[in-house]
């Protein structure tokens, strides 16, 4: 039997799905009985208690008041990432988002010369779709992935997007491995009570459209609530808008505007809204990019069909015309036709709710995908 590996995973912590896939990946390894550190500002948000096998170490910076807004913040995960390898022994150092956990690793690997862990970049969306390529942060960026010892990303999209982005060779190997999901967490239960206690008057029949997110500009908010208000004006429906950011306030505000507030439930950042997720009836994600959509995975998990936007990766996630359907960036009406063509035809809603389940278990189990990573893991260690 192989030993176990020592593995260090770097991600950021706050309510997003890069954050989520590490910790996924991580409590997965730790289960398969490997020795697994996270190194990170605070602990990642589904990293709720440590379990045997996992240890957490803070990345803290200086208070210094010179080095206020210089962005010291590399430079503290470089030499955390210096003493837990040198304590650990590691083997791999795994970070999910390049800027700046890329370039970090880098340094570190410098500093431990013949000591150093394998480094594997997991690049996940705007890393490489935004911020990467943004002309202050491309040349490192770039330098950071060619560095690594392995790159991945969950779409094909996103593979082809950093190979012309940041101008690699398609020589240049980036593994492909798709975002996963707890298929047993996340499956079909159309128990409607945590809906009834987001809206205490909600009818029987009446549906229940659902989005989550960190409200970014990305994500298009007000597009979700001009799906939603064209949608209640043919069917009267609520929506359910999980998550917080940037985007709320002109959320509500447009809401407001259209004499909707009533009929919409901000319940903030949710770990625990799978419930609410499940009984729902239609996702909507009419995002300008993603490049994988991992939300959007773990409603059709739960047999949920989605309304989004073709770009990116979502294609790669929803299967238009069988566990969703996507309409062009930007079409609210399209999106909308869309909604109401489900919400009108219950055989096909339910067709599309059990294809959606079958294929995400077919397609994006967790277990398969872990085992992608531990062997990638095991070549780069030397013990494949
Ligand atoms: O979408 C976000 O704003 C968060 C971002 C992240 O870094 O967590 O999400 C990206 O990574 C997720 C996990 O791989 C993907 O499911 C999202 O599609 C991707 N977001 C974008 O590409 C905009």
């Amino acid at each position: 039997m192989s030993p176990p590996l020592r593995i260090a995973i770097t991600c950021f912590s706050t309510f997003g799905g890069s954050g989520m896939v590490a910790t996924g990946i991580g409590l997965a390894m730790a289960e398969r009985g490997h020795q697994v550190h996270f190194i990170a500002r605070e602990p990642p948000v589904r990293l709720a208690a440590l379990p045997r096998g996992v240890s957490f170490h803070e990345v803290k910076e200086s208070d210094y008041p010179a080095l206020q807004r210089s962005g010291t913040y590399p430079i503290a995960l470089a030499s955390k990432m210096i003493e837990v390898a040198t304590q650990a022994h590691l083997d791999v150092l795994h970070v999910h988002y390049a800027v700046p956990h890329a370039t970090a690793a880098w340094m570190a690997r410098e500093v431990l010369g013949d000591q150093a862990p394998r480094v594997v970049t997991t690049l996940h969306g705007t890393d490489t779709t935004l911020v990467g390529v943004h002309p202050s942060y491309l040349p490192m960026t770039r330098f950071s992935i060619l560095k690594s010892d392995a790159v991945t990303t969950p779409s094909a999209f996103l593979r082809d997007a950093t190979w012309s982005g940041f101008g690699i060779p398609d020589s240049f190997p980036i593994e492909v491995i798709a975002n996963f999901v707890d298929t047993e967490a996340y499956a079909p239960a159309r128990e409607r009570a945590q809906l009834k206690a987001l809206f205490p008057d909600l009818g029987d029949d009446e549906p229940v459209l659902v989005h989550v997110s960190n409200f970014r500009p990305v994500k298009r908010i007000t597009d979700v609530v001009a799906v939603f208000a064209q949608v209640h004006r043919e069917r009267p429906c609520r929506l359910v808008m999980v998550g917080d950011g940037p985007e709320r306030e002109p959320a509500e505000r447009m809401l407001r505007e259209l004499g909707l507030s009533h009929r919409v439930a901000f319940p903030g950042k949710q770990e625990r809204f799978v419930r609410v997720l499940a009984a729902s009836d239609v996702f909507l994600l009419p995002s300008e990019q993603e490049s994988f959509g991992l939300a959007a995975l773990e409603a059709l998990s739960c047999g949920v069909p989605v309304v989004a936007s073709d770009v990116g990766g979502i294609p790669e996630v929803v299967r238009h015309g069988e566990t969703g359907l996507l309409a062009p960036l930007g079409d609210v009406r399209t999106m909308a036709g869309h909604v109401l063509g489900l919400l009108r035809d219950t055989a096909r809603w339910r067709a599309f709710s059990l294809r959606a389940r079958a294929d995400v278990v077919e397609r994006f189990r967790q277990a398969p995908a872990i085992d992608r990573y531990e062997s990638l893991y095991r070549r780069l260690a030397g013990g494949a």
